[in-house]
């Protein structure tokens, strides 16, 4: 990667019901009440202004997550490693303040259904993602199959393939992706476009997958426009910085950098 610190926007993805998966978690953490207690889960993202095209969230199954209370009334779940990042950033005068509620392995928040803001889909489910890294971001990656090659190819695994991932139909059956960017080279679902001229055939082709994210990349950052949204018919280099402010100041977002 660069030089510098990655200038991640992390996403605030709000748990509106439990998967049934969390059963087998401590019941200090089941047991919070989700009509009293902001609970989210927080995706990192360099596409802010994507965020319209949200259609689930990803996590690794085999990946331990913390449940941090943050101190301003919000609980977030992300890695022990992303928290304590950000426990020195932003409003905190000091790490002391994030105070780790319990853990939560990846695969118990399968099913847990959130909502990720600006998307045309309020409620989503959280599914499996077998390339998600625990030592990037938060952990914890929101899915835009229209502009992100990798989130495409696993929604399509997913589909084809629910009872393998231990998922129900219903989670993908009615999640489409949504076109939210076109470009002339890939109009407007520029990731399907890429897997089918690649001929990506699953999560599993990595190297190929790292080639489409780089094509889908440039092409909408220098090429794209906004077809949705408050910037619509903007180009996608000047909605970026403004989605990404609009996010922050509406509270569904905050800067996290590594
Ligand atoms: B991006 P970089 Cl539409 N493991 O957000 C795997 N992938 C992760 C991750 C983790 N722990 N944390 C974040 N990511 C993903 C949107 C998006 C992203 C689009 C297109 C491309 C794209 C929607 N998913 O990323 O290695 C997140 O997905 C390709 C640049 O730090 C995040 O931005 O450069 C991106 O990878 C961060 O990757």
């Amino acid at each position: 990667e660069g030089l510098g610190p990655t200038e991640y926007t992390a996403i605030k993805l709000k748990v509106l019901s439990w998967g049934e998966n969390m059963s087998s978690v401590s019941s200090s953490l089941t047991s919070l009440d989700l009509s009293k207690h902001k609970v989210y889960l927080v995706a990192a993202t360099l596409r802010p202004e994507t965020m319209y095209g949200q259609t689930n969230c990803y996590v690794g199954v085999k990946i331990k997550y913390g449940v941090f209370d943050v101190g301003n009334g919000e609980i977030y779940i992300m890695t022990e490693r992303a928290a304590k990042n950000y426990s020195y950033q932003g409003d905190f005068e000091s790490p002391d303040k994030v105070v780790n509620l319990g853990h939560i392995a990846g695969n118990d928040l399968v099913g847990t259904v959130v909502n990720p803001p600006l998307s045309k889909y309020e409620s989503v489910y959280v599914l499996p993602m077998e390339n998600v890294s625990a030592n990037k971001g938060t952990g914890i990656v929101t899915s835009v199959p229209s502009d992100s090659p990798v989130d495409f190819m696993t929604l399509q695994d997913l589909k084809r393939k629910p009872d393998y991932y231990h998922i129900q139909s219903s989670w993908v059956e009615n999640y489409d992706p949504l076109p939210i960017i076109k470009s002339q080279a890939y109009g407007d679902l520029t990731a399907q476009y890429l897997c089918e001229h690649l001929k990506i055939n699953s999560q599993k082709d990595t190297l190929q997958l790292d080639q489409a994210k780089d094509l889908a990349y440039k092409e909408g950052f220098y090429n794209g426009t906004m077809l949705v949204g408050k910037y619509a018919g903007k180009p996608v280099q000047e909605a970026k910085p403004l989605v990404r402010e609009d996010l922050i100041a509406s509270g569904d977002a905050f800067a996290y950098a590594e």
